[in-house]
């Protein structure tokens, strides 16, 4: 691989464009994107849904599966977009134990495979925003959390959840050094509001393109909440605490002026760094030398109608 620069750590989550574009040149010279069209094409079979499209899927084209499963950020394997499929390789999503604590009328420690017993499991096709201005269109296999927080009885006082990823420093090379891990604090948490991890949209994925959930995409479990930027779809949950105050998330803590809690895709609130008017689709051809598509970025992602109500007399530029 090439010689790690301190430009690139300090990246950090904000990765320029130019820098960007040199890795992606870089991946497509070392041939590790050059299946890209073929998986898109074998993606497309492997979905059961790919024709007949549910009232929660999108209708646009999906994005390669190598993109979805070696593009990606997840710290705690390194800070650049190639690192969580290089070092996710040997992670063990199994056996895993989830901690239930707080506001809940069942906190326990729970064996993933019982916690989420019965649960009737769905395929989804998603748009998705990262923060940094990629977007893809995932097909994700999963339950609604709501089915999750049902189960597990919040008391009347609980209005957030709070979520806390693994802190596994052996398996994990960003959680050994504070100079790997992209200025995060470990473990990685993450919060929704009540109602927002109620809403139908809010799945638990246990899979993508109708496989098992890669290591590198968050195995075994991890949020998905499509009308908020990436960075809220925490990956390997090992912790669920209902709260009645609001959790300060990772990304909160390291860069309050750039990551809120509420984190919804809104084209007119701009990253200190960056517009977040436009968005460039994974793979999506664009002109005859160039993929990745520009297109402009919808409020909520494009996921208004469900989930607009939810924040009713809210001042969206306050609350980002
Ligand atoms: N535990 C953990 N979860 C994480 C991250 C991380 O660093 N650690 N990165 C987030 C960010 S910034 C993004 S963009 C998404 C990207 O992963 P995905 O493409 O699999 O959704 O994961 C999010 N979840
Ligand atoms: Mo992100």
């Amino acid at each position: 691989m090439w010689i790690r620069r301190a430009s690139d750590i300090a990246s950090s989550e904000i990765t320029p464009e130019s820098v960007y574009r040199n890795r992606r040149e870089f991946l497509k010279a070392a041939g590790l994107l050059a299946s890209a069209s073929v998986a898109a094409l074998s993606g497309t079979t492997m979905l059961s849904k790919a024709s007949q499209s549910g009232p929660y899927d999108t209708t646009e084209t999906v994005t390669p599966y190598a993109y979805a499963t070696s593009y990606n950020n997840y710290y705690e394997f390194g800070t650049d977009k190639e690192d969580p499929a290089i070092y996710a390789v040997n992670f063990k999503p199994r056996p895993w134990k989830v901690s239930v604590e707080g506001l809940v009328k069942k906190p326990a420690v729970y064996d993933l495979d019982d916690l989420i017993k019965g649960f009737t499991l769905e395929d989804r096709i998603y748009r998705m925003r990262c923060v940094e201005g990629w977007s893809m269109v995932i097909p994700w296999h999963g339950f609604p959390l709501a089915a999750l927080i049902k189960r597990l009885e919040p008391a009347a006082s609980a209005q957030y959840v709070e979520f806390t990823t693994i802190h596994s420093p052996d398996q994990m090379r960003g959680q050994q050094s504070r100079l790997l891990s992209g200025g995060l604090e470990w473990p990685y948490v993450e919060g929704l509001r009540l109602d927002e991890s109620l809403n139908p949209l809010t799945l638990i994925a246990t899979g993508i393109y109708a496989k098992p959930l890669p290591n590198q995409n968050g195995a075994p479990w991890r949020l998905v909440a499509p009308w908020k930027y990436g960075f809220k779809g925490i990956k390997a949950i090992v912790r669920i605490r209902f709260v009645d105050k609001q959790p300060v998330t990772s990304w909160m803590k390291a860069w309050p002026k750039a990551y809120g809690f509420y984190s919804n895709v809104n084209p007119s609130v701009d990253h200190p760094n960056h517009s977040q008017a436009h968005e460039r689709r994974l793979g999506e051809p664009w002109s005859l030398f160039r993929g990745d598509a520009p297109r402009p970025t919808l409020m909520f992602n494009g996921y208004a109608d469900r989930v607009g109500a939810m924040y009713a007399g809210m001042d969206l530029r306050r609350n980002y």
